[in-house]
């Protein structure tokens, strides 16, 4: 699958399938740390060709036109849309493409991966904290052979709200029970305190991006600027992984995200295609 040269590509080129060469001791440093930032995957080329098409997409199917002042904490956090590749063919070959879904493989360890879905995480200008959270917590599957790659659409600073992460947070037996609330970003940060997890916060330069795991606790600030903080994340999930029974605040995410299958069954719907395998 791979004989498409793996030398970067140049600046001004559109790349979204050529290999990204991984340092080899990058997918331990993922598995010690529950998250690695990736710098230069993404040419300005590449950002350029696709940021237009899902800031359209965002725009037209995003639901929440609440004034900020009466959004609860999550709704002040971001704009989200998910599975905008189901309504654009541009937006498609980006979430489909090959370059992010092998990185995701090879830090995982496993022979392939599949979509979960993908999102897209504006947090408009002025808009607030990321509360601490872990993504599994939402998700019915089997294994923690997930994971999300974060995408900044332009450079982002501290001051935009840059994804900050809990190193190692993944194998910790705290706030696993929490959605995305006021209460996790006090319980978690709290309990990190406590246990003085190192935080790492870092601003990402175009073309920079970061893949965390699914039980890695993460965070951002609030975008203090006056320019709209443009992400784009897909969630990659082992190409094997099978469903687990649902708890209730789970059952959304089944329906919406894997249709029709049940526990035990591997998510191998339209909306879960395999997206790279060795
Ligand atoms: O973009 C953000 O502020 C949060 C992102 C996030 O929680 C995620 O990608 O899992």
């Amino acid at each position: 699958m791979n004989t498409i040269s793996s030398a970067p590509a140049p600046a001004g080129e559109v790349d979204v399938d050529r290999p990204y060469e991984l340092d080899p001791a990058t997918p331990a440093r993922f598995e010690r740390d529950g998250f690695v930032r990736l710098p230069g995957v993404l040419t300005p080329a590449t950002i350029a060709h696709f940021e237009p098409e899902i800031t359209a997409k965002l725009i037209e199917l995003n639901t929440m036109h609440l004034p900020m002042s009466e959004r609860a904490t999550s709704q002040k956090a971001f704009l989200q849309v998910t599975n905008l590749w189901q309504h654009s063919d541009l937006v498609r070959r980006f979430v489909l493409s090959q370059k992010l879904g092998r990185i995701a493989a090879e830090l995982m360890g496993v022979d392939g991966v599949r979509l979960y879905h993908d999102q897209a995480l504006y947090k408009e200008p002025d808009g607030g904290i990321t509360p601490w959270h872990a993504d599994q917590y939402y998700w019915p599957l089997n294994s923690d052979r997930t994971c999300t790659v974060w995408v900044p659409l332009q450079p982002t600073p501290a001051t935009m709200g840059p994804l900050e992460f809990a190193v190692g947070s993944q194998n910790v037996d705290f706030g696993r029970d929490l959605p995305i609330s006021d209460e996790s970003e006090a319980t978690v940060q709290k309990a990190l305190r406590e246990r003085d997890f190192e935080v790492s916060a870092e601003p990402y330069d175009l073309g920079d991006v970061s893949y965390h795991s699914g039980w890695t606790f993460h965070r951002a600030g609030p975008n203090t600027t006056q320019s709209p903080r443009r992400v784009m994340t897909i969630i990659f999930i082992d190409a094997d992984i099978t469903v687990a029974p649902p708890a209730d605040h789970q059952r959304a995410d089944l329906d919406a995200f894997m249709p029709g299958i049940e526990p035990g069954q591997v998510p191998d719907t339209p909306l879960n295609p395999v997206i790279y395998r060795r």
